[in-house]
């Protein structure tokens, strides 16, 4: 019986301390080599973004319709993002890369790799 009390109490402390890490833990948007662009009225916002080499950009689609995020090179290229999906590619190189939304040509974008 204290056994067993002993044990809860444990797993409780142990939960506690997973809470406070997660709590005191750097929010995903505060990560400094996370960007983000929004595919929203048929635009990406920003449309111009600038990173440093070795950073992650993830665009979302938060318009109704589907949007792809293709590469003028073929260097990335996500399927059909269906509202609410995501896609994420890291640029490692510095240069300026090109892309459009395959579906709709005229939505156009460029990430500047510093
Ligand atoms: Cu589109």
């Amino acid at each position: 019986m204290f056994t067993g009390r002993f044990r809860l109490l444990q797993r409780s402390a142990g939960a506690a301390m997973l809470c406070w890490v997660l709590a005191t833990g750097p929010a995903p948007a505060e990560t400094p080599d996370a960007h983000r662009i929004v595919v929203k009225n048929f635009m990406f916002a920003p449309m111009t973004l600038t990173v440093k080499a070795g950073s992650t950009v993830t665009w979302s689609n938060m318009d109704e319709e589907p949007h792809t995020v293709s590469s003028d090179t073929g260097l990335f290229r996500s399927g059909a993002m269906d509202t609410n999906e995501i896609f994420s590619f890291k640029f490692d190189k510095p240069g300026t890369y090109h892309f459009t939304c395959s579906i709709h040509p005229r939505m156009v974008g460029t990430i500047v790799v510093d």
